[in-house]
This record gives C-alpha cells, sequence and structure tokens, in this order.
C-alpha cells in the first residue's frame, strides 16, 4: 500500500536530491514492492509494442539508442501500466495524463542530456519517472553556475520526482556504460499541455 502525498510535497521515505530556488527532486527507492516491480517488468517487456524512432540531432538524422512507447492515460492501457500509474498519481499528488516508455536494452542504451519539453507541460507539473529491471545510472547536472551535478543509481521500484522548475535549470540523462548490464524500463509520467495531447 502506499502512502498519501505529504502537505509538504515529499512523500514518505524518499530523500530530497534539490530543493531550492532550482526546483525540487525527491527519489524514493522502493516505492514499488519488489515483487510488482519484476512482475511489471515481464509484463512490459515482452507486451508493449516497443518501437525506435529516427530524431534530428544538429545537422543528422540518428536512430534513438532505447526503444519507446507512450500510452494516454485515459486509454486502453495494460494493466500492469494502469497499476502503476494509479500508485504514482496518490504518492505524488498530480494529474498524469501521458505516460511515455524507455527501454534500455543494454548498457549501449542512453538519452542523452536533456530537459523536457516545458511547452508540451502542463505549467507547473512534476514529471514522475518508475524505474523496472536493471539499476542504471542518472546524472542530474544544473545547467547554470553554481553547477551542481548528482549521479543517482535508479533501481527497480524506484521513483524520482522532478519539478517543473528543475526541467528549465536541470538536464537529466542515462550514460551508456562500460560495464555491462540488463534491460531496464522507465514510465515517465507527465501532465501534457492541453495544446499537446496528440496521443
Ligand atoms: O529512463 C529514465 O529514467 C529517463 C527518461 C527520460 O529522461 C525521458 O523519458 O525523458
Amino acid at each position: 500500500m502506499t502512502s498519501p502525498p505529504l502537505q509538504s510535497g515529499l512523500f514518505a521515505g524518499a530523500s530530497v536530491l534539490v530543493d531550492d530556488a532550482r526546483g525540487r527532486i525527491d527519489h524514493r527507492p522502493g516505492f514499488l514492492p519488489p515483487a510488482e516491480a519484476a512482475a511489471a517488468f515481464d509484463t512490459l517487456l515482452r507486451g508493449v509494442p516497443w518501437h525506435d524512432e529516427c530524431r534530428r540531432m544538429y545537422d543528422r538524422e540518428v536512430m534513438t539508442p532505447r526503444l519507446l512507447a507512450s500510452f494516454a492515460l485515459d486509454g486502453p492501457l495494460p494493466g500492469a501500466i494502469a497499476s502503476i500509474a494509479g500508485a504514482v498519481a496518490t504518492e505524488v499528488g498530480a494529474a498524469f495524463t501521458h505516460v511515455g516508455l524507455n527501454l534500455y536494452r543494454d548498457e549501449n542504451d542512453s538519452v542523452a542530456p536533456h530537459n523536457d519539453h516545458l511547452d508540451e507541460l502542463e505549467a507547473g507539473a512534476p514529471i514522475a519517472l518508475v524505474s523496472l529491471g536493471a539499476t542504471r545510472d542518472m546524472i542530474i547536472r544544473a545547467k547554470q553556475p553554481p553547477r551542481r551535478s548528482l549521479r543517482i543509481a535508479l533501481e527497480a521500484g524506484s521513483l524520482l520526482v522532478m519539478s517543473y522548475a528543475t526541467q528549465l535549470h536541470y538536464d537529466h540523462g542515462i550514460p551508456k556504460q562500460r560495464v555491462p548490464v540488463g534491460p531496464r524500463i522507465s514510465l515517465a509520467f507527465r501532465v501534457r499541455a492541453a495544446s499537446s495531447r496528440r496521443y
């Protein structure tokens, strides 16, 4: 059972990684019970229509170095996603509308440092990331001095919540790594701005 959101916006058992004028980032390992996290990982790995995408990076087209999927939360959903979405909405206290899934097949998959597109998000709404499968490190870096940099091990069942403001002031990414690692799935819950609710 998950605990209700606290008035402070910090959920029970979480550690606060960032909390200043540039935003707030909370990390809660063990948000999902291990058995639920493992079952959701197996179901989603096999059951989701994963695809890759060609994206423009500067002057060339590159394939995303990971597989993707996405769902509107008010449409048909795999049961595992519906269950996690409910727990995340209760915990964070936000009315998430969409979830983007990332599948990092092994140590060669990654997401480059970036911030979420704020024009696609409801102003002020947080972003919540749930991790399943293998542990991968996330690097979070302040864009301006003081140049703070954090490395967080995102374990299966953990929840990371980034406030809207952090997307202005920090980049986040999952680097490739040298050490072999198995697959990882992340679920990124967002409140999309009404103008960008296209799926
Ligand atoms: O896999 C993660 O935890 C990060 C995903 C991410 O940054 C994104 O979907 O924009």
